[in-house]
């Protein structure tokens, strides 16, 4: 009996532990339900004052919002592709910010550049088109705005963090991190991303995903808008991928590290915990992003074919449901 009643318990301990795990990520919405291929590319996303959701899909062009309370994507703008020696060149949207006039940006590492639709344009009845605002801004990725305006944006593998001001224009280096080539597990990847995402804390201090050391970088940014030398916050293989980064409302930052699949947060003092993981059946597939709605994380998967989410047969992504945003409750 005893023995029976040890086991009841520790069967119960084994559904309390498995259920933790898995009701903490589950899917809000799929982006594209008639494929599990990525048809759908989404690397970023945001939310604007009524805590509708935002992402870019690099595929159309076509900037898709997302009300979670009824989560069906709809169209409000568009960035339209260019021509580059006579052939198409998309934006490849990347990070997406609203500034505080509620106009909706994002970046474009092909345009080097990051583009705005006014709040105005943001209209699934007629959707906006995207316009140069900042330009100058090589490899752009992550962008966060500061509590004055100014657009900060992430160069990608330059290792630049680039600054513009309120009315866009030109973008200044701000900040350097210095360039680092890691080489994947499968032995031929190189990932030398050195600043990706970005966000500031509190006190106005700005933190940078280092995806390719698979760290965090904090700068302090002095009132001439220029960063002071970065500062080494946290590094671990945990890390590795560290992709879209996001203060919570209890000042806690958290980090999508895209390659592992997983979700993780980093305390003020750069220790590390990793509380969700997954491989590549999802609900995490490649997340990119992370942006908080009061107590719940909104999660875009970008899906790429790597690492831990390589799909099954060791060539694709099609393990899973594709582009979803996925949601995350604390
Ligand atoms: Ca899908
Ligand atoms: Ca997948």
């Amino acid at each position: 009996m005893i023995r029976i009643i040890v086991l009841l318990g520790y069967l119960l301990w084994l559904a309390a532990a498995v259920d933790a795990q898995s009701v903490k990520v589950s899917i809000l919405v799929d982006l594209d339900p008639t494929s599990t291929e990525r048809t759908v590319i989404v690397e970023s996303i945001t939310a604007d004052r009524d805590g509708r959701l935002y992402v870019p899909d690099r595929v159309s062009g076509n900037i898709l919002r997302v009300d979670p309370k009824t989560p069906k994507p709809v169209v409000v703008a568009k960035i339209e592709a260019r021509e580059k020696d006579g052939k198409k060149m998309p934006a490849e949207g990347a990070g997406i910010a609203f500034n505080a006039q509620g106009d909706l940006f994002i970046a474009s590492g092909s345009f080097g550049e990051v583009v705005r639709i006014r709040k105005t344009d943001l209209n699934p009845e007629r959707p906006g088109i995207a316009e140069t605002f900042a330009t100058g801004t090589e490899g752009a990725n992550g962008i966060v705005f500061d509590r004055q305006g100014n657009l900060f944006v992430a160069g990608g593998r330059s290792g630049r963090v680039y600054r513009v001001g309120p009315d866009g224009g030109v973008a200044q280096t701000a900040v350097q991190i210095d360039s680092f080539v890691r080489k994947l597990p499968d032995g031929k990847t190189e990932q030398a991303i050195v600043a990706n995402g970005l966000d500031f804390d509190a006190k106005g201090i700005l933190y940078v995903a280092d995806t390719a050391r698979g760290a965090i970088w904090k700068v302090e940014i002095g009132s001439d808008g220029k960063g002071g030398k970065p500062i080494l916050l946290a590094q671990n293989p945990l890390l590795e991928g560290a992709d879209g980064i996001a203060f919570d409302s209890s000042g806690k930052l958290w980090v999508a590290a895209n390659e592992r699949n997983a979700i993780l947060t980093v305390t003020a003092d750069g220790a590390v915990q990793e509380v969700a993981k997954n491989g590549s059946q999802g609900p995490l597939e490649f997340p990119s992003a992370i942006v908080f709605v009061g107590n719940t994380g909104y999660i875009s998967n970008y899906d790429t074919p790597r690492r831990d989410n390589m799909a099954a047969d060791g060539k694709t992504s099609i393990d899973g449901i594709g582009a979803p945003i996925a949601q995350i409750m604390p």
